[in-house]
């Protein structure tokens, strides 16, 4: 009901009387008035006179279903179940629990903030109330498992196009999957799997962007390296609009891989990469590798040349780039 009332709010100008607007969304008057409160309390300012009815005055920049739903243009991911929440340890946990519920492809879970935002590798996310965006997309994709690491890529390539459409902003992927824009991350993705030998049960992926955050407020460990789109942009921007963006655009990056396989998509990620053709050092769980990263193989694999011209395919690692000043950051 409040997003029929929203709907017919945005499109008058005016006000428009309690009476027109309860004929309009087939309600007593009574209950117009009940969810008119309602949105109030979710801060939507809506103007009431007596004499004339409500106006929308402005919507809050809250990840509220009401606002998400609003011209939302995806097929399928968000519409039938979308979660939001206030708070919660993790997306991602919650959304393996909702898999295991049997919960379809395209279910949504979202949070103002979390408790315990998961990195790779068992590494924290820092993921403050109000700031960004905390999302996690169950996929169930019929596809070989030894396909799977192909989806991360699918991710990077549509959360890129995402920060394309919503702000015309121009992003770089860093291997495997990091988002970044002037050499610093603006997002992360976390891709979870579960897999019988030989098919996917299903994949749970997370992505968390930085939206609103001022520098200081990146815990100083991790300061240097991290951006926000504010920071970048110079100015607020709307949680709502990059989100909704983000669905749209991965979704369809999504089907375009499911329809036409994963060429386009590596040729994409590659064309969009700020780590190939570059110096590195890579981090990896039992050693460190210097060199150039010289491609991406189609299993997402990194081809680093070390300094002997030997060549090394990287599964799992952490890379740095040089800095101006020629030190790996
Ligand atoms: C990632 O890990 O980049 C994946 C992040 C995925 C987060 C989303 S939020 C929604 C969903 N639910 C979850 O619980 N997680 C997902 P990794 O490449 O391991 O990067 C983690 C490292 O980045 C940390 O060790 C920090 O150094 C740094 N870091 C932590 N929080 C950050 C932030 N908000 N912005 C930039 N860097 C951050």
């Amino acid at each position: 009901m409040k997003i029929k009332i929203l709907k017919v709010l945005s499109n008058s100008e005016d006000f428009i009387s309690g009476e027109r607007l309860s004929e309009l969304c087939g309600v007593s008057r009574t209950a117009i008035w009940k969810n008119i409160n309602s949105l109030k309390e979710e801060g939507y300012e809506i103007e009431t006179q007596p004499r004339w009815g409500y106006r929308l005055i402005s919507r809050p920049d809250a990840l509220l279903k009401t606002e998400i739903l609003n011209n939302l243009q995806t097929e399928k991911w968000g519409k039938e179940f979308l979660f939001t929440f206030d708070e919660v340890d993790s997306t991602n946990a919650l959304a393996k629990a909702y898999a295991a519920s049997g919960k379809p492809e395209g279910t949504v879970v979202i949070a103002e903030k979390q408790r315990q935002g998961k990195g790779r590798l068992g590494r924290a996310w820092d993921s403050p109330k109000g700031k960004g965006i905390w999302v996690s997309v169950l996929l169930r994709p019929e596809i070989p498992p030894t396909s799977a690491p192909q989806i991360s890529f699918v991710l990077a390539v549509g959360m890129v196009r995402a920060l394309e459409k919503a702000l015309g902003v121009n992003a770089g992927i860093k291997w495997p999957n990091d988002i970044l824009i002037n050499k610093q991350k603006v997002a992360g993705i976390l891709t979870e799997l579960s897999a019988e030998i030989e098919r996917v049960n299903y994949i749970v992926f997370g992505i968390g962007v930085n939206v609103n955050q001022g520098k200081e407020e990146f815990p100083e460990k991790f300061r240097d390296n991290a951006t926000s789109l504010k920071i970048a942009l110079g100015h607020l921007v709307s949680r709502v609009q990059v989100f909704q963006a983000m669905l749209e655009e991965i979704e369809k990056t999504y089907n375009q891989y499911l329809e036409q396989g994963f060429s386009f998509i590596i040729e994409e990620w590659k064309r969009n990469s700020v780590t190939l053709g570059e110096d590195v050092l890579i981090i990896m769980p039992q050693e460190r590798l210097e060199g150039k990263a010289v491609d991406v193989d189609r299993d997402g694999f990194l081809i680093v040349r070390d300094n002997n011209n030997d060549l090394h395919r990287i599964l799992v690692g952490d890379v740095s780039l040089r800095n101006s000043q020629g030190k790996y950051a």
